[in-house]
């Protein structure tokens, strides 16, 4: 039976480019055949339930907006929510979604009770999954809003608070292996500092490196076969966050042991507060073998903070699918929309608008990678760029099998001089812009 929230609305449908259709696809049909493979499983998309179910509109400013039914902290609205999350699901057709504990249930008075709770409603989860339902593309413990967290949660000075913690995450973990999780996420909202002056960077750093190691032994032990990602974010809410961007993650996995064990889910706004584009930190993640996932919500780039907007840019999300596309695409990761509404948007419609139009845009960008990639756009042009390397004296060099004298006495014998050619940039950008 219907809750009745999304009034008479019914299942999103392609209805092509010309379509006037408010709620219907335009370049999203999950049927067209992109490289060889769906579009639906190309862009795997996933809606999130915490900016659209638990969100209540707040900003730093003022309070809730949104007016919801299941707003409030027992169990049965928490089902009601799961009832209007599902029927959403739906409406959009969306093969995926994602959760943190502490959206879908009440906390608890202690942390049995939160984590029988939780079990409840992954069970009410695991009904509605069933028969060609969403899947879940991936679970994640809120290690960051309750004040028990307020010093971090892995990297909290108090080793109890490190416990509490492993605990959430191992019965996240469970509950996420249960419904066929196909990843399983840590954004370590807390893991930072406000002030040095109270803070032993090397022992919180140590912390968190014991930390991801006893989640991944977890994981072997218990055979879970989905991935273990961590989501890089510089600061906010603390002023410095250790899991800053790709590169910083990568050192820290490097050190504590985990590099082919845990991967990264990359938000584009999180690589704009970083100070790098998306697809900086895309093909940085895929040079060093840990892309894994991404969050599609970017930033006003005037704003300064995680505004967490869904996409409308197709030029920019082309461009993040060029480089998910040139990395093999995705394998258990997925495209999530960790985005929310803006506050003045009321209506349960808007929920469907704002998911139908970032999905139209993830496909157009994504349907314009591909035909950068069948045409080897770009491609071709950075061949070219490198091809000096093929010569047999620079594979020499890079192999490691002449020395720094070797080197120098070729150039002085040769009289070698290099010709500067020129990057082309501009020539670049009008073949993008050609496709986009
Ligand atoms: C916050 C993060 C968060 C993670 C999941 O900025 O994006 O929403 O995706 O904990
Ligand atoms: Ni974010
Ligand atoms: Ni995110």
């Amino acid at each position: 039976m219907s809750t009745g929230f999304f009034g008479d609305l019914t299942p999103a449908r392609y209805e092509g480019p010309e379509s006037d259709n408010p709620l219907a696809f335009r370049h999203y049909n999950p049927d067209e055949t992109v490289l060889g493979k769906r579009l639906e499983d190309h862009l795997r998309f996933a809606v999130c339930y915490w900016h659209n179910f638990v969100w209540p509109g707040s900003d730093p400013f003022g309070g809730q907006t949104f007016e919801r039914p299941w707003f409030g902290d027992t169990m049965e609205q928490a089902k009601l929510k799961a009832d209007v999350a599902f029927e959403m699901f739906d409406l959009l057709r969306v093969p995926y979604f994602t959760f943190h504990d502490h959206d879908v249930r009440p906390e608890g008075e202690t942390h049995t009770e939160s984590v029988s709770r939780l079990d409840e409603m992954a069970d009410y989860f695991a009904g509605k999954m069933e028969n060609g339902g969403p899947k879940l593309l991936w679970g994640t413990a809120n290690l960051f809003s309750n004040r028990r967290y307020m010093s971090g949660a892995a990297t909290n000075p108090d080793p109890d608070v490190f416990a509490y913690a492993a605990a959430t995450v191992k019965a996240c973990m469970d509950v996420t292996r249960r419904l066929n999780g196909e990843n399983y996420v840590l954004w370590g909202g807390r893991e930072g500092y406000e002030t040095l002056l109270n803070t032993d960077m090397g022992r919180e750093l140590d912390q968190l490196g014991r930390f991801l190691n006893l989640v991944v032994e977890y994981k072997h032990k218990i055979g879970y076969e989905g991935t273990i990602l961590l989501e890089p974010k510089p600061q906010e809410p603390t002023k410095h966050q250790y899991d800053y961007d790709v590169a910083t993650v990568y050192g820290f996995l490097k050190r504590y042991g985990l590099e082919n064990e845990v991967k990264v889910n990359i938000e584009q706004g999180h690589a704009i507060l970083a100070g790098h584009s998306f697809e900086h930190e895309l093909a940085l993640a895929a040079t060093l073998g840990i892309f894994g996932s991404i969050d599609m919500n970017r930033n006003d780039y005037q704003s300064g903070w995680d505004t967490d907007q869904f996409p409308n840019n197709v030029p920019e999300v082309a461009i993040a699918y060029y480089y998910v596309l040139q990395a093999g695409g995705f394998t258990t990761g997925g495209t999530n929309f960790d985005a929310k509404l803006r506050r003045q948007s009321l209506d349960p419609e808007d929920l469907i608008a704002a998911h139908v139009g970032a999905m139209d845009v993830c496909a157009r960008g994504l349907k314009a990678a591909a035909r950068m990639i069948e045409d080897r756009a770009l491609e071709m042009p950075l061949e070219e760029r490198y091809a000096g390397w093929k010569d047999a004296e620079a594979q020499a060099m890079l192999k490691g099998e002449r020395t720094l004298e070797e080197i120098a006495e070729r150039v002085s014998r040769e009289g070698t001089d290099p010709h500067p050619r020129s990057g082309q940039q501009e020539k670049l950008e009008n073949i993008v812009n050609k496709y986009v």
